[in-house]
């Protein structure tokens, strides 16, 4: 292999390690930052208490409510006045009447069994029961993801195979010219 030869290898050494550095480009993903949507979770409903037509019950007398849910204790026109008072006192429509509208709203942390009466009627019976559940655990706030921080690798990497290339075209650059002084002298010196 003569100086020729040996240069032109290294100039397709250089050419290879120029077009290396450029190859790799990576597409950028950004990712969605996850949707929150508690708003369906956030729904309160309400549940209606009346009397029904005997005039001595409440219907439904047996009700299943979760916490921040209300109840309504509605009726109009009865025979009989009545009202719904619980036990314990959480809630207390008031005086008996034949139109009632009163609305009890249970919090967070009202989860439990309440029972209700009718002052004048419990003794015949008119007694409700409202079994509260607790808010479901799913409604903490949904952990937020950081963004993907490979983005910041990149550039970096591709600043490394830069320098990397300019460091073999220098070398092969030298080494080139190095051995056509070589070549030049020894065809010198055997003239
Ligand atoms: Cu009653």
């Amino acid at each position: 292999m003569n100086n020729r030869c040996i240069q032109i290898f290294l100039m397709t050494i250089l050419l290879v390690s120029l077009s290396g550095s450029n190859a790799e480009q990576v597409e950028e993903t950004r990712s969605q930052e996850a949707e929150t949507s508690l708003q369906d979770l956030n729904e309160s409903e309400i549940f209606v208490v009346t009397v029904d037509s005997t005039n001595l019950r409440f219907t439904p007398d047996s009700i299943t409510v979760t916490e921040k849910d209300s109840v309504r204790f509605f009726w109009t026109n009865q025979l009989l006045p009545h009202n719904a008072v619980e036990r314990n006192g959480l809630f207390d429509s008031g005086e008996t009447a034949r139109n009632v509208d009163y609305t009890y709203t249970f919090e967070v942390g009202e989860n439990g069994t309440y029972e209700y009466i009718c002052e004048p009627h419990e003794a015949v019976g008119m007694i409700g029961t409202i079994i509260v559940e607790p808010l479901p655990e799913n409604q903490e706030e949904p952990e937020i993801v950081p963004d993907d921080e490979d983005e910041m690798v990149e550039p970096q990497s591709s600043a490394i195979n830069s320098v990397i290339s300019l460091g073999l075209v220098s070398i092969a650059v030298g080494l080139s010219g190095f051995l056509t002084v070589a070549s030049i002298r020894s065809t010198s010196v055997h003239e």
